[in-house]
């Protein structure tokens, strides 16, 4: 049986920016290091564990308590919801947030852009493991594409006969100093659906700033958003395509504690950001049809 990492590299490395390696738990990665940044993406749910622009510090967080298992999802970086986001919407049994972030995931293509950026695509199609959870013929690619700026796209293909309707997100976890001492600008005045109080519709005065759990979901979104963090002095820009719902999320001490594979304190320096199509943003796709949802990330210095 030949060595799936030396076949990988075979098919798809590109001297000097990506190569394909064995990860944590035996799990197969692609560790992208060029001119611009570092990234690592897994194979396992097309998840990007890490991204770090040149001159700056990691973008994404990471709990150091994450599963690297097959069949589970691991905590940090970015989560590929699909295609419902949450609970299944009937069946509670079925996994939440669907069931792309702990599927197997191919290699589709490699490439080394002109300008010295690396792009990587990951494929998920329909097997009887998704069509037991979800009756659909469908093609999932992530399109990561790492320079100074982090691009990910997320296109989802009815392949079937039959529409469907699927929501999803790219459900990132950013790295914060003090998630007491930073704020989210561009959500001001925007109402959101608050998870927390039997989803009460409210409304954002000012910019978004943490000091409990929040769990999020402002609607009628298609805003860029800016993490302003005083502890790290930098800016990180998240932009949008696809997406007209944008998830704001922070478990706080007593969620953090409960959570195997978050350390108890993690909460205090991570917040996710989520581009997702979710609540009633989802997506309806004729057979044929096609939908992206691309998030992008970029890091300035504040300080
Ligand atoms: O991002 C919002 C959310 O839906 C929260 O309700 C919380 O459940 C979070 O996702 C993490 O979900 P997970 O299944 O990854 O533990």
């Amino acid at each position: 049986m030949p060595d799936p990492i030396a076949v990988l590299n075979e098919r798809f490395a590109i001297a000097g920016q990506l190569q394909f390696c064995t990860g944590e738990n035996g799990l197969p990665k692609a560790r992208i290091d060029n001119a611009w940044a570092t990234a690592e993406v897994y194979l396992h749910g097309a998840h990007i564990t890490a991204f770090q622009p040149k001159s700056h510090g990691p973008v994404l967080w990471m709990s150091p308590l994450a599963q690297f298992q097959p069949g589970k999802a691991i905590r940090g970086g970015v989560p590929v919801i699909w295609p419902w986001f949450g609970p299944h919407a009937t069946d509670r049994s079925k996994p939440q947030h669907g069931f792309a972030r702990s599927a197997e995931w191919q290699v589709a293509a490699t490439e080394a852009l002109a300008d010295g950026r690396s792009r990587l695509q990951l494929v998920l199609t329909d097997s009887d493991a998704t069509r037991a959870l979800w009756p659909h013929a469908f093609e999932l690619s992530l399109t990561v594409t790492v320079g100074a700026e982090l691009v990910m796209e997320l296109t989802c293909r009815n392949t079937g006969d039959q529409p469907f309707t699927a929501g999803g997100a790219l459900h990132s976890y950013f790295a914060v100093g003090d998630v007491t001492q930073m704020a989210v600008e561009g959500l001001a005045g925007r109402e959101y659906i608050d998870q927390l109080d039997g989803n009460r519709i409210k409304q954002q005065a000012g910019p978004v700033e943490i000091s409990q759990e929040e769990d999020r979901i402002y609607i009628n979104s298609a805003d860029t958003c800016v993490i302003h963090d005083t502890v790290l002095a930098r800016d990180i820009q998240i932009s949008k395509t696809g997406s007209q719902t944008t998830v704001v999320w922070n478990p706080w001490q007593a969620k953090a504690r409960a959570m195997a594979d978050f350390a108890d304190d993690g909460y205090q320096h991570m917040l996710c950001i989520e581009a997702a199509n979710a609540a009633e943003d989802v997506v309806r796709l004729a057979p044929g049809e096609s939908h992206t949802l691309s998030q992008m990330l970029a890091v300035s210095k504040t300080g």
